[in-house]
């Protein structure tokens, strides 16, 4: 386990002063602590973008990946070691633009990550082009006139593929981030925090007044998170009103871990290497 302070690295973020991204830092800081994690167990995986820079400034293992790979990635880490804490790290572009096929196929394979995605709606790191998530109508450096794509809906999207706890936080609201990533961490099977964040710099659309005038948090209604059809209702709002907080979880649905034979009992990389290849080999002629 490590306090806030030991999970804080010496080198400084580079992001935007105001930018939502220190936010869900200082949140994913507060739930290893909560969690007692151990940061030598703590694997955070991105792909690249400004929210991608991340783990560069927590002090646990980090991989700073590719743009839209950060998935495939932390899928082999965990597979290879089962006993590690695997949380990954993705912007809205990273991981619902070019990142997309990994994560409909994350949701549906159910594997035990937590997969937080940093939801600016625009392409921060690349200087302002519009990401699947910007509204219509918003003028970006590629939509100067208005972008005339509707947006995807990540949640939905999410679950209809089978993810098993889709939740949707605010970057600001730091306690209530901090306890759905615990909450995610806790949970076996894909977790996906959709976190919304202000990008100071290139979306002056959905700023913090924009999020602060409409947000409320769906543990403050009658909302049932095992109710899917009603799941999907919720996760389709987004006007005047916007919910956050967690939308849908599904117990009982074995990992993707749980049926692949080889790692069930004991992780990979804490299996002896076999010295003997030759009847692998002979197997493989
Ligand atoms: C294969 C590839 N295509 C495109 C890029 C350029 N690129 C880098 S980051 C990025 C998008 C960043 O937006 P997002 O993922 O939303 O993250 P943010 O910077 O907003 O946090 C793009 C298009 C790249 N690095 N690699
Ligand atoms: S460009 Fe936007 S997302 Fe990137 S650091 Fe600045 S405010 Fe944050």
């Amino acid at each position: 386990m490590a306090t806030f302070q030991q999970l804080t690295t010496k080198a400084l973020p580079t992001w935007c002063p105001g930018c939502g991204d220190f936010g869900i830092l200082a949140s994913l800081k507060l739930a290893l602590v909560e969690k007692k994690s151990d940061p030598e167990q703590t694997l955070i995986i991105s792909g690249i973008g400004c929210s991608s820079k991340l783990p560069h400034w927590i002090d646990t293992y980090g991989f700073h990946g590719i743009h839209g790979r950060a998935l495939p990635i932390a899928t082999g880490a965990h597979l290879s070691n089962t006993d590690l804490t695997i949380i990954v790290i993705s912007g809205d572009g990273d991981g619902y633009g070019i990142g997309m096929g990994h994560f409909i196929h994350a949701c549906r394979r159910n594997l035990d990550i937590v997969y937080i995605v940093h939801n600016n709606q625009i392409y921060g790191l690349t200087k302002g082009q519009a990401s699947p998530t910007t509204e219509k109508g918003e003028k970006t450096k590629t939509t100067p006139e208005g972008s005339i794509e509707s947006p995807i809906d990540p949640l939905t999207l999410a679950i209809s593929a089978g993810a098993t706890f889709v939740a949707r936080a605010f970057s600001d609201d730091q306690k209530h981030l901090r306890d759905l990533i615990i909450a995610a961490m806790d949970h076996p099977g894909f977790a996906l925090i959709d976190v919304l964040q202000p990008c100071v710099t290139f979306n002056h659309h959905n700023t913090r007044e924009w999020f602060k005038q409409r947000l409320y948090k769906l543990e403050d209604t009658e909302h049932d998170p095992t109710d899917k059809t009603r799941a999907f209702t919720k996760a389709l709002e987004w006007g005047d009103k916007v919910p956050v907080g967690l939308f849908y979880k599904e117990t009982g649905k074995p990992r993707y871990s749980d049926d692949v034979p080889q790692i069930t009992k004991t992780a990979l990389v804490k299996q002896p290497i076999q010295p003997n290849i030759t009847p692998l080999m002979e197997g493989l002629v």
